[in-house]
């Protein structure tokens, strides 16, 4: 048990969001997002004597804020007009699945309108076919950005450290468009109720397994939150594929405020906390809050990533941004492999917290 009980903020919501498969490569695959993640890290957390504490749903402020008005108001309403559509009895789909994308390949130039079709809007806002929204998918995901923003009004009022049970994940949330199993970004969120709460400058360290491109897009031009993640390198093929590269530094006043750390796949945890202790120096000199993107992907044992990080690895990246002594929102990211799950989650906590 560690010495410091740390708050983890969750919500019952977070179960709600189901995405019953996934679409990939063009076949449906059984879905790693579950909602049984809330429940082994809940149970891990509490036997590690941490504090479970309910969010009160607020922070639909600080969301309106993060993302775009359309993205929050197709995400509300998807499910239910596509239950109204044809698509159950023609080819029996109960979630919504993007069918085009309105990308310049399409449109090359011409003025466009918004598809009448929900089938066919989806695609302006989903960008990958892997992250289907279903009936409790909005009510879960707002509640997730809502466990964010009430962990750092902890940390606001001065909590050391919070830990929010964000499910889904966010960080591949961009302000107006979903994907990679992500339809609000919870760390964005943290980040701005931070800055609103007086932090005058926070850095997010990103330790998810990928890079986490929403949130790097929501702040690539801002100076006052910085963004740095170590992730397995798009260049060798993996998700999100197109971004996520060493060379992006940010841009405007947000020059040099983006820092990414692409990893081979196979590395393990020697290279890994190089990265992690490199970005926790660079955000402890500048920065008086800090979020934590904590995805546990990056483990051996995960399906959908080819790091090799250990259990005591995670430990040691907790310590290394324990240590750094920022008050700190810990996000839940990825980690899909339930039976270490838990166990990974405490494992950087008590890190975290000791460090
Ligand atoms: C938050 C997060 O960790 N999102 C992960 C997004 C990466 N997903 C890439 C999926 C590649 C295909 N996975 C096939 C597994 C079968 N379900
Ligand atoms: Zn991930």
């Amino acid at each position: 048990m560690s010495q410091y009980r740390v708050p983890v903020v969750w919500s019952p919501d977070t179960r709600l969001h189901d995405p019953g498969h996934e679409v990939w490569v063009g076949v449906t695959t059984a879905a790693t997002e579950v909602a049984a993640r809330v429940d082994v890290i809940l149970e891990t957390l509490r036997d590690a004597g941490h504090r479970l504490v309910e969010a009160d749903g607020s922070g639909d402020e600080v969301l309106e804020s993060v993302h775009d008005a359309g993205l929050l108001a197709f995400l509300r309403t998807a499910h239910e007009r596509w239950l109204q559509g044809p698509y159950g009895d023609l080819v029996g789909q109960d979630r919504v699945v993007p069918y085009l994308f309105p990308t310049p390949a399409m449109t090359d130039g011409l003025p466009t309108r918004a598809a009448v079709t929900v089938h066919a809007e989806a695609g302006r806002y989903a960008y990958d076919t892997m992250t289907l929204v279903g009936p409790g998918t909005w009510r879960a995901a707002r509640a997730a950005a809502g466990c964010a923003s009430y962990a750092a009004s902890l940390v606001g009022t001065g909590e050391r450290t919070a830990y929010a049970l964000c499910r889904p994940p966010g960080h591949h949330a961009t302000r107006a468009g979903f994907g990679g199993s992500c339809y609000l970004n919870n760390a964005a969120v943290a980040a701005e109720a931070l800055r609103r709460g007086g932090a005058a400058k926070v850095g997010i360290v990103d330790l998810d397994a990928h890079h986490g491109n929403g949130t790097a897009a929501v702040f690539y031009e801002r100076g006052d939150v910085l963004y740095g993640s170590v992730h397995v390198d798009p260049g060798a093929g993996w998700f999100p594929h197109v971004v996520g590269y060493a060379d992006e530094t940010g841009s405007g006043d947000g020059q040099g405020a983006t820092r990414n750390l692409p990893l081979p796949p196979g590395t393990g945890d020697e290279a890994w906390l190089g990265a992690v202790r490199d970005l926790a120096e660079w955000t402890s000199g500048s920065c008086d809050a800090l979020v934590v993107s904590l995805g546990v992907d990056a483990a051996r044992d995960d399906p959908e990533s080819p790091l090799l990080v250990s259990q005591e690895g995670y430990r040691a990246a907790g310590s290394l941004l324990g240590g750094t002594g920022l008050p700190a929102v810990v996000v839940q990211e990825g980690g899909y492999h339930l039976p270490t799950l838990g166990g990974l989650v405490a494992a950087y906590l008590a890190g975290h917290a000791a460090g």
